[in-house]
């Protein structure tokens, strides 16, 4: 039999495979009656076809997919619709994109593949294109035609919240990916689809690592997903029962695409200067680091090699003797490189951009998260596969989580005083683990919970942690349950045919 990544998105005739047949069967109908009505008042027409793609909570493995190394995330049942409506070749060569919520207004761009995309003036509609953009590469490479640009109706409608870090542009990117595909009569294996939808999302100008399209495609209903790179991979991993995982928002958005000058993309370049100093300290000639080292993967046998001659196997090793722990100055590292950085990343705009922004490099700190980072997800799926009791295995997993948090927050510095905050009640509140999850910087935490006490725990966050915000006003006692919610493992993405 097929591996399941080798499969193409399914095809479903009804809500059933996906929504199940319980209040979730409801609420999506509603939605898809909502979608398709919209879709007839606004463009005239009925939509062709219809897609879905999930967000995700990633339970370990933060900030580590762009290094090239695996992470462990599972889908959530909050995803983004897309209805689609191929316009005939005499019909204006318009991409038009509208949403359910009347939030996000119409936006409308030229049906052409090739356009830049005004990253300086960010708009909603931009996810959309990045996937049309994505979807022509693609089709170029893959050598298939789908003849000459025509005008696309779209509407969305997504339920996961933005700026969360449960991966609503994922979940979008994905859904409009898949639904363009589908409107062209076209269909790929779901590995392919989740390299592709990574690519098309850089368009946004994130240097994203890969994670979010990687399980939004993939996932499995009932299992968390070991998500490998390179090439991109899902293993199963069932998670052991007693124990269910709930999602909070800290209330502090997160403006991932706004910030990466910063935040995001900050981070993608400290880890590659960390990557070629090390590389240069373990050996290597400056220009051979610079030219082939990407990643910290890519040095992470340098570091084991010299780990090794200590005694050890953890790279972390290598770290503690050739990065020092103060923060390196451009010039520092230039000392080491024998070159400009400005040189080393002139291919890359939204890497110069971060040079521009910053002051300084933290490059041990970083290093040091993401290899430790990288050992405690095998640490979790080693936990999960192993012997123990499950109330063992759970109570491992949590120290992992909290490990794991306390190491974003101290190494990579990813965490705001709210997700702190918020971290601190979960555990005082009996989670057996809590952690930030995604990008960070606001957004939401992660606590696993006995699941025995998940509706007590959940009524102790809305009085330790959410009374106090909706007093202020900040948000509304009705949409807490937007906010703080018990989520399973969900299916991938699916396309629709009615
Ligand atoms: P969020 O911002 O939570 O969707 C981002 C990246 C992931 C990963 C995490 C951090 C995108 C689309 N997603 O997730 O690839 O790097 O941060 O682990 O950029």
């Amino acid at each position: 039999m097929a591996k399941h990544e080798e499969l193409p998105v399914p095809v479903y005739s009804s809500l059933e495979p996906v929504y199940g047949d319980g209040s979730q069967l409801e609420e999506a109908q509603l939605r898809f009656n909502t979608v398709k009505s919209k879709f007839q008042e606004t463009f005239g027409h009925p939509p062709d076809v219809y897609a879905r793609s999930p967000g995700r909570v990633n339970l370990i493995g933060e900030h580590i997919d762009y290094e090239g190394y695996s992470v462990l995330p599972m889908a959530i049942r909050q995803d983004t619709i897309i209805a689609i409506r191929k316009r005939d070749a005499g019909e204006d060569k318009l991409l038009r994109i509208t949403n359910v919520n009347d939030k996000y207004s119409l936006c409308t761009y030229p049906a052409e593949p090739n356009q830049e995309l005004d990253l300086k003036n960010h708009k909603w509609g931009h996810y959309f294109v990045c996937a049309y953009k994505g979807f022509y590469d693609f089709a170029k490479v893959k050598g298939v035609d789908v003849g000459a640009p025509v005008g696309l109706d779209v509407i969305v409608d997504g339920t996961v919240p933005t700026g969360s870090g449960l991966s609503s542009s994922a979940a979008f990117v994905c859904s409009a990916t898949i639904a363009i595909m589908a409107a062209f009569g076209v269909n790929f294996p779901k590995k392919e689809i989740a390299q592709l939808t990574c690519e098309c999302e850089r368009h946004i100008g994130t240097q994203s690592g890969g994670m979010d399209q990687a399980i939004s495609v993939m996932a499995k209903t009932g299992f968390a997903e070991l998500i490998d790179f390179n090439p991109i991979r899902a293993t199963d991993v069932q998670l052991p029962a007693g124990g269910s995982f709930v999602i909070a928002h800290c209330l502090a958005e997160s403006q991932k695409a706004v910030t990466a000058a910063t935040n995001y993309n900050n981070r993608v370049v400290e880890c590659r200067l960390a990557s070629i100093v090390l590389g240069i300290k373990l050996g290597m000639k400056p220009q051979e680091a610079i030219s082939k080292v990407k990643t910290l993967s890519d040095v992470e046998g340098l570091c084991v090699s010299f780990a090794s001659s200590r005694g050890s196997s953890d790279p972390v090793i290598a770290v503690k003797e050739y990065l020092k722990e103060e923060p390196y100055s451009a010039e520092d590292i230039e000392k080491i490189t024998e070159e400009k950085l400005t040189s080393i990343f002139s291919d890359s705009q939204s890497s110069l951009d971060v040079l521009n922004a910053a002051k300084h490099f933290k490059l041990h700190q970083r290093a040091a998260h993401v290899y430790s980072e990288a050992r405690r997800v095998h640490a979790f799926k080693d936990t999960v596969s192993s012997s123990d009791s499950d109330e063992d295995k759970l109570k491992k997993l949590g120290n992992l989580m909290n490990d794991s948090h306390h190491s974003c927050s101290v190494l990579y510095e990813c965490s705001c005083p709210e997700l702190e905050e918020l971290v601190k009640v979960c555990r005082d509140n009996d989670a057996l683990g809590a952690r930030l999850t995604g990008a960070g910087w606001g957004g939401c935490a992660v606590a696993l919970v006995k699941e025995a006490i998940v509706p007590q725990f959940i009524l102790n966050l809305k009085e330790k942690f959410y009374q106090s915000r909706i007093d202020k006003g900040v948000i509304s006692k009705n949409d807490l349950g937007l906010y703080v919610f018990a989520s399973k493992p969900s299916s991938g993405a699916a396309v629709f045919k009615f």
